[in-house]
């Protein structure tokens, strides 16, 4: 790993790079994973690498989602096993949810390395090796376990692609995209998409979750009811336009 500073400028940044590199090393993130990574930064300087209002809003409905849900699943790919592992099992814990592991670029090898990585970060059960369910897809993110993405009905999905998401939505799930690109097909699918960097989005979810854990259910679904998707995407891409002419 390179020795960055803390007092880099560009420190978060530059340790999400590593973190990846790393994940790509240890055999759990996907060579393809470093493009998409490239891809986010790009997305997250043209948006001032700050989590913008109506990410934060649909960070904090997103939480009320995960805790009204009654089968949260958190899908976990090589990317977010290296940039949030420890985060992801936190917020599965705090919520109730599982962890799912979901690949694209799917091996069984990767599969049980990450699986392995989430347990040394204090994960106790992560679904995903089993693989006994299929989604109507035909890559093999199709692959899924009964009682996990199949059976739930709520799904938290962090860098995601498209077809998925869309499938899941067709099945009736209430999907939970996190993606920096609010162009994408995910970003445009998903019941609720929230437009922020997975490591800030991760943080977010946790605070908020814990501090909404004390809500009645009338209160959850207060929070939880109403909401645009399109107007939270429409917002995300007017700070983009904004910081682009403040420039
Ligand atoms: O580990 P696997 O095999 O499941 O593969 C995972 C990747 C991410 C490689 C695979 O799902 C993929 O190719 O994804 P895409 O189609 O590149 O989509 C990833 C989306 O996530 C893009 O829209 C990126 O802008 C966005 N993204 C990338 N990094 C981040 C991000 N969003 C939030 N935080 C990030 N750090």
């Amino acid at each position: 790993m390179t020795g960055i500073p803390q007092t880099h400028p560009r420190y978060h940044s530059l340790i999400a790079r590593e973190n990846i590199v790393e994940g790509v090393n240890k055999g759990i993130t996907s060579i393809q994973g470093l493009v998409a990574q490239g891809r986010g930064e790009c997305f997250d300087y043209l948006l001032g690498e700050r989590t913008v209002p109506s990410a934060l809003l649909a960070e904090k409905i997103a939480s009320a989602m995960l805790l009204l849900a009654d089968r949260p699943v958190i899908s976990v790919n090589g990317n977010t096993s290296a940039l949030v592992p420890e985060k992801m099992v936190e917020l599965a814990s705090v919520t109730g949810a599982s962890l799912e592991v979901n690949l694209f670029h799917r091996t069984e090898e990767r599969v049980s390395r990450i699986i392995s990585h989430l347990e040394s970060f204090g994960a106790t059960r992560v679904l995903g090796a089993r693989g006994d369910g299929r989604l109507d897809l035909e890559h093999a993110r199709a692959i899924v376990d009964q009682e996990g993405i199949y059976s739930a009905d709520v799904v938290l999905v962090p860098l995601e692609d498209g077809d998925r998401c869309q499938k899941l939505v067709e099945m009736g799930k209430t999907v939970i995209a996190i993606d920096l690109n609010p162009f994408s097909r995910t970003s445009k699918t998903a019941t609720l998409t929230i437009v922020d960097n997975v490591d800030r989005a991760m943080v977010n979810l946790i605070s908020y979750s814990r501090q909404l854990g004390i809500c009645s259910h009338e209160e959850l679904e207060e929070i939880a009811g109403d909401f645009d998707n399109a107007k939270f995407l429409r917002e995300a891409v007017g700070e983009l336009m904004e910081n682009l002419k403040n420039q």
